[in-house]
Parts: structure tokens; sequence; C-alpha cells
């Protein structure tokens, strides 16, 4: 026992009977690196994925269908996406953006785990290692992290399943009866995307890495995306950006081959992550611990692979800033879907709501909860996306209802585009080159229609830059005054002196 005796005395004195098991509920919070909603089954009923206990958790639970990541400043999108998520705090306004000029110096004593620890939970974390949160990932009381993306046991994703079977096996020898919170992080479908010889069987996929060839087709590889393209209108504005001409067995293509043996690649891991999930969630059940355990599965960020003629994560369209977002847990009502227009920066706050925990002053999201327990419908009207990791400003996003505003300033002003998107209309954001042949179902930014709609928003994206401290401003916007920031400068660690 490692809980404080005080708060056993506390606890007993409030219960009407002496002796009382702390009730709390248990957290399993499940992350992905780099998934597409759209790679699943919830939110493309065309995906041929097999992700069975996804399907399942859905059933069961609650399905976000505005669930987005407020976005990065670096072209590793993982980083600023997993210190939102550890800290609660918006993008600009992280403790590794400018040595943290707009966040608490004392950051460090409110990241999840050391809340967590400090309300009595048992905290484990398996996950990747880098671009990550190094400082807040170390609270946890177990950690075992390793980047696991190769296509065996060992080397993939059974790897992160193992750690907390492992680490459950262990609290049922102990007769531990702490709530638990269980960071369980993998590694995969983020590229290098080996799949297990099984599974890209299934996905008539191949491990490609002969640059000199093309992955050969095959018709039980996962079609096009819906909204593919061979080529992206115009430059993304990050030139050499890895993602898009660098990862192993797609390099600059966008041919059919191509991005369709990666999304056999991709939808290989992904179903591996849905098996190892399977193992956990049924090692909960059978330890009579799954009916009191809130399950949170998404991931940091989405991904394009072919759609809009894109590959990485460093864009802003639907497929990119939106991520997967399922919940299960005690009164969620199965089945359920909700818009509820949230950030992953919410996470933090709603699993302190969910055990009954104060969320510390320094987090910026908000709870989900009224959400969860079918109160609410959204938990905020605006929602807000920049990518700024390439040539600045970058790329920033702005939506509110069926409405969205994407702006692109990069190049040092050869780019300066505008794209705007009724998503009721047209949720797949075709653009002109997708060629559908349709009023609706274009970019809207150009048609004088909608002069008034692009104008107010517009007008939103400027007012979201302003609240947040972004601290760039776009060709068409007042500079208000703002300094260009200085890059961002790593602190180096002092040289270890010599020895004599
Ligand atoms: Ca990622
Ligand atoms: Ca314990």
């Amino acid at each position: 026992m490692t809980r404080p005796f005080f708060i056993w005395l506390a606890l007993a004195m409030l219960s009407p009977c002496l002796l009382v098991a702390d009730e709390r509920p248990n957290l399993l919070f499940v992350l992905v690196d780099d998934q597409s909603p759209f790679d699943l089954k919830v939110y493309n009923p065309e995906s041929s994925l097999n992700s069975p206990t996804i399907d399942k958790l859905a059933a069961e639970g609650m399905v976000f269908d505005g669930a987005y990541h407020m976005g990065s400043f670096s072209g590793a999108v993982c980083t600023p996406s997993r210190h939102m998520i550890m800290t609660g705090r918006t993008v600009w306004h992280l403790p590794n953006w400018q040595n943290g000029k707009h966040c608490p110096d004392d950051i460090e004593e409110n990241v999840m785990a050391e809340i967590f620890n400090r309300a009595g939970y048992d905290t484990m974390r398996t996950c990747k290692k880098g671009n990550s949160y190094a400082a807040a990932n170390s609270k946890f009381q177990v950690v075992h992290d390793a980047t696991k993306r190769g296509g065996t046991a060992e080397s993939g994703s059974a790897w992160h399943g193992d750690r907390v079977i492992e680490y459950l096996d262990e609290r049922e020898s102990a007769k531990d009866e702490d709530p638990f919170l269980i960071y369980f992080g993998f590694s995969h479908p983020h590229d290098t995307r080996d799949g297990t010889p099984e599974l890209l069987a299934k996905y008539g996929a191949i491990n490609h890495t002969d640059k000199a060839a093309f992955p050969p087709a095959n018709s039980k590889q996962p079609a096009l995306p819906v909204n593919y393209l061979g080529e992206h209108p115009f430059h993304h504005g990050h030139p050499n950006l890895r993602d898009e001409v660098a990862v192993s067995g797609v390099w600059e293509r966008r041919d059919e081959q191509t991005i369709r043996n990666e999304l056999g690649r991709e939808f290989a891991c992904d179903e591996n992550i849905d098996q190892q999930m399977d193992r956990v969630l049924k090692k909960l059940e059978a330890m009579g611990e799954l009916d009191n355990t809130y399950i949170i599965y998404t991931a940091d960020h989405g991904m394009a692979i072919g759609r809009h003629g894109l590959q990485g994560k460093q864009n802003l369209y639907e497929h990119t800033w939106r991520v997967p977002f399922i919940v299960k847990g005690p009164g969620i009502k199965a089945g359920t879907r909700v818009q509820a227009n949230s950030y992953l920066l919410d996470v933090l706050p709603t699993l302190c709501d969910l055990a009954g925990v104060d969320s510390p002053a320094s987090v910026e999201g908000k709870s989900l909860k009224p959400v969860l327990t079918g109160a609410e419908e959204t938990v905020r009207d605006t929602l807000f996306g920049v990518y700024c990791g390439g040539t600045k400003p970058g790329m920033r996003a702005v939506k509110k209802g069926d409405w969205k505003l994407i702006k692109y300033d990069v190049l040092d002003g050869e780019v300066q585009e505008t794209q705007l998107f009724n998503l009721a209309e047209n949720p797949n954001e075709f653009i002109a080159e997708h060629g559908q042949g349709s009023a609706s179902l274009t970019d809207l930014a150009e048609n004088p229609e909608y002069a008034e709609k692009l104008a107010e928003m517009e007008a939103l994206l400027l007012s979201e830059m302003r609240r947040l401290d972004d601290p760039y401003r776009l060709w068409n916007q007042p500079d208000d005054g703002l300094e260009p920031p200085k890059a961002q400068v790593k602190r180096k660690k002092k040289p270890a002196k010599k020895a004599k």
C-alpha cells in the first residue's frame, strides 16, 4: 500500500461503512502514433480495415466526430501533440515553445502522471521513445518506453501489449486494489510501417524497400482514399520535409501502386494494434476491472497517405487535423456519437474529472465529461489549427459549425492560398483537382456567393490567433506590432568536464 494513512482515514470517515475500498475508476488511455480517423470503419464505412476491438469499443461507448489536435510549430507534429496531452495546455502555451515563454515554470509538477501519482493512483506507461515529452513520461511509476516499429512480436506492437499484460499480472498477484492510470501507447502505425507477414498478406502489401522498383499491385490492398490526388496543387511550404519525401517505401511517389501498398502496410499495423487492445481488454475483464475502467482510444494526430496528394501529418485537412476519439466507461451510453469539438488537450482535464481529481490551474483544456454523460453536445464552438513547422507563418485553420477555413502563407509569400469548405456538404474537402463537377463539392473561397462567409471565417481566424497568442500573422492580417519569433533553439546541456 502506498496510499498515505490519512487519506484512508478521511475516506473511512466520509463513508457510511468504516471499511471502504477505493471505488474510483481505472483509466486506460490508448494512444496510437499517426492514424487518420478515416482508417477506421467507425469513421469511414468504406474502409477495408478489420478492427473488431475498436468497432466493439465504439458500439459499447461514444464516438467523437469532432476531435482535433491543435497543431504544431515543428515538423515533428508528435512532439507538441504529446505535450498538449500531458499538460492540457494550448499549442503556443506549451513548455517546449520558446523555452516555455507562456508556460508556468513548475509545469512538470502538473503533468498527467504527477497529478495521478499525487491522487493515489498507480501509474504505468508504455509507448514509443522520442518526439515526445520525456520529463512528463518519466513521472509514471512504471515506464516501459521503446520504439517498436518492426514486423515481429518482439519488435512491433505486441511488445507494448505485453508490457501492459505483464503489469496487470503483477497487480493481480499482489492483490493491488488501488485505481490505476495506464498510458498504453504504440509506436505504430507511424512509418516505417513494417507489418507482420500474416497481416501484410491479408492487406496484399509488402514491406517495400527497393527504391528502384514499385511494389506489386494486389487486389487485396485497400482502395485509394476518396480524396486521393496524384499531387497537391500547390507546395505545402516545408521543403525537404521528411514525411513528404523520405518515408521508406513511398518517398516522393503518389502513384496508385505505392499509395495502396502503403495503406496496406498501415492497415496491417492498425490491425495489430487492435489485437493488442483486445488482449488487454480481455485481461481487464478476466480481472473483473473492465466495468470500472474508462477507456479512451485516440491518436496524436491524423495522417494523409495519398489524400489530397499529401503523405504526412503536416497539413490541416480533416484526415490529418482530426484524430480518432472513442471513449467507453461507466455512465457512458453505448453506441452514441457526439460532435464534441474537442482537442487532445482536453484529455487531461477529462481524466481528472472522471476520477474526481482536481485539475491544476495550468490546464487550459476542458473536461469532456459533460459530453460523455450526454449533458452537452459540444464543449466549444470554434476550433483552431496550426502547422508552423516549415516556412513561416505556415498554415492555419479555423472551423465553426459546418464551415472551415484553411490558409497557407509559405515560401516567403510564394504561396498565399485560402480554402473555404462547407463540411456538411463536402466532408472530404474535395478541391477543384478532384473534379467532382459540382458547385458545392469544391473549395468555395473564390466563389463570390460565399464572400460574406469567407470574411466571417477570416475574422474568426484572426480572433483565435490573438486569443491563443499565435506569434505570427498572415499576409492579409494586421501585423499587430508582433516581432517574428526567433528560431527555436534547444537549450544545450553543459558539456561534461573532461577528466584530468
Ligand atoms: Ca505521431
Ligand atoms: Ca498500488
